[in-house]
Formats: C-alpha cells, structure tokens, sequence
C-alpha cells in the first residue's frame, strides 16, 4: 500500500502523519509530498528519514491513496492527475466538498456510500465534521427540522501565522498579522472570507455540508467565531427535533455513538473543553439540556481537536475504510 500525503510539512500534514503512526496505517511505502520550495528538504517519521517530493514526482510514482492538505487550488489542480493514474485522493480543502459527483463523507456516518469509482473523495470542514458526527444519531431517532450553531473557533484553524500572531501579542511582539485585529483578549466574528448573504464562507459550509452528508431538509444557520485557543474548536448548538425526545434517550445514543463521547454531569462540573480535547481523536458532548423557551428542542455544546478529528483522523479513517472494505 504506497500513500502519499500531500502538504506534509503543513499544520494537517504534520498531525496527519502522528495519527497514520499510532494507528499503525498499514502502508509499504510513503511518499511526503510538498511545494517545490520545500523539496529535498528531510523529515523523519517512524525513525526513518524521507527527503520530500514535489507533486509531479508523486503522481509518476502512483500512489494507492493520497492524503491532501494543500489547499483548494493544489487540490482543483492535482487531484484529478492521481486519479487519473488510479490513485485514491482523500482530501481536506473546500475544493471538492460540495461537487455533486464526489462523496463528503465522515465514516461513521456515510462511509458505506463509497465504491471503487470514488477517485477524490471530500473531507469535510473540521467544524461540520464534529457536529453532524453528534447531529446523525439524534437525527434519525427525532428528525432534525432546525440547527442553531455558534462556533468558538481555534486559531489553528487559520493557519501557522494566525497561531504565531497570538503567541506574539502574548510576548507583546508586534510583527506580521493573519486578522487585521487582535486575536490575544478578543473574539473575532469572522472565520473564512464574506459571502453576499453576511454569512462567511465558515458558517455557509456548515449549512451547506451538513446538507449535503445528513439531510437537505435540515435547516441550518451559524455563527463561526474565532477565539484565542489552540487545542480545538467549540459549539453551542441548538437543534429542534420533528418529535419530542427524552433526555435520558439523547444521552444514550450519543455515548453509544462510535466516535463520540459523552463528558457531561453539571454536579461535577463536567462537560468537553478543547484544552483537554487537544490531541484526542473523539468528539465531546456536553450540557446536554433541553431548551425551555420551545418544544421539541435540545441545547449542547461540541468539542473537538479541529486538525484531528476535524481533519487528519477523519481523513485516515475514510482511508482506513476504503482498505478494510477492499475499495482500493
Ligand atoms: C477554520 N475550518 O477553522 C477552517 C479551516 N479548516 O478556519
């Protein structure tokens, strides 16, 4: 099994391939591919050193699967050349999310929809991933009318400048920017780019996404904010059901969700922080409590590891699915 990651030396790519070594990734040969400025450069992994390769070299070299971080414009450009040499792209950017010929899939959900035809399949956006992982069961128990969400978003989500900008404004160094604001003691209203409805780009690909991988009739409206934190992203999310539930119900099949897990007991002060969901490939539930201003609706709050489970794990676990189902 030769893999390719594609944007090795990135935030994802480095995570990527921690995650491809604790779960023992059954691959022969490895490929780490990056831009043409970073190739020759060395990278150790698994107490081998690889010198990494640019894009074209990759694709002559015909992986089985390639794993992409790199961007939607390295995605749109080379995705399609691995697959036209039968190699399995798996890939992380917005590029291919919403192409109604290729699958947004996150396994636990909607693995079973792949099939050998499925050359570039889509990890979606790490924001949508942890809530419609928490959304699925509880949708097909009560049916999903309404999804309100507020996101309270890592910086890693931005990038490697956004995180050194805050690590300066903590050491009171002024040097370049990612936000034209500060991020240190703020909260920033604004992940991703402006779209004409006043959404951004962020919120959009939570309704659109989570359209597209549970159900189209799911109305959805978010508020994506960044915040100075680094181990993951955080949501209050408020969901009116077809149907009323039984919160005793809710809780049980959410712990008895495969990749969920329930931390939530007000008594002991316990519910999900991303502090100690850094690291972690779950995705954590809490205040969980029923909303008293309307029937038929629940209120939680989300938490995950946004470059793990919102990205690096979804993408190996898609990757995971396709060997142990023989689509590769
Ligand atoms: C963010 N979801 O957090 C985006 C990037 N993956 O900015």
């Amino acid at each position: 099994m030769k893999v390719a990651v594609v944007g090795a030396t990135g935030m994802v790519g480095e995570v990527m391939l921690r995650v491809l070594e604790e779960r023992n990734f059954p691959f022969t040969e490895l490929l780490l591919v990056a831009s043409e400025r970073s190739v020759g450069k060395e990278m150790e992994f698994k107490g081998k050193t690889y010198s990494i390769i640019g894009l074209q070299t990759a694709v002559e070299a015909k992986p089985d699967i390639a794993i992409f971080s790199a961007g939607g414009d390295t995605s749109l450009d080379w995705a399609p050349k691995f697959a036209e040499v039968g190699t399995t792209v798996i890939d992380n950017s917005s590029a291919w999310r919403m192409d109604p010929t290729k699958k947004l899939v996150v396994p636990e959900i909607n693995a079973e929809s792949l099939t050998k035809e499925d050359k570039i399949i889509a990890n979606p956006n790490c924001s949508t991933i942890q809530m419609v992982l928490a959304l699925s069961p509880l949708h097909k128990t009560y049916g999903i009318n309404r999804v309100v969400v507020s996101t309270y978003q890592s910086i890693t989500g931005t990038g490697v400048k956004a995180v050194r900008q805050l690590e300066n404004e903590y050491a009171g160094v002024k040097d370049e920017m990612a936000y034209p604001y500060p991020i240190h003691r703020n909260a920033l209203p604004h992940c991703d780019v402006f779209e004409d409805n006043g959404y951004t780009k962020e919120e959009m690909k939570l309704t659109r996404e989570t359209k597209k991988i549970l159900d189209n009739n799911i109305n959805v409206t978010a508020t994506a904010v960044r915040i100075p934190v680094v181990g993951g992203h955080s949501e209050a999310v408020n969901i009116e059901f077809d149907n009323d539930f039984e919160l005793g119900e809710v809780r049980r099949l959410l712990s008895e969700t495969p990749g969920v897990t329930v931390q939530d007991n007000p008594d002991t002060n316990t519910y999900p922080m991303p502090i100690y969901a850094e690291g972690k490939n779950d995705v954590f539930v809490g205040r969980i409590r029923r909303d008293e201003s309307q029937p038929n609706t629940l209120n939680m709050w989300i938490v995950a590891d946004n470059l793990r489970k919102g990205a690096a794990t979804n993408a190996v676990q898609i990757a995971e699915y396709l060997i142990a189902n023989d689509l590769i």
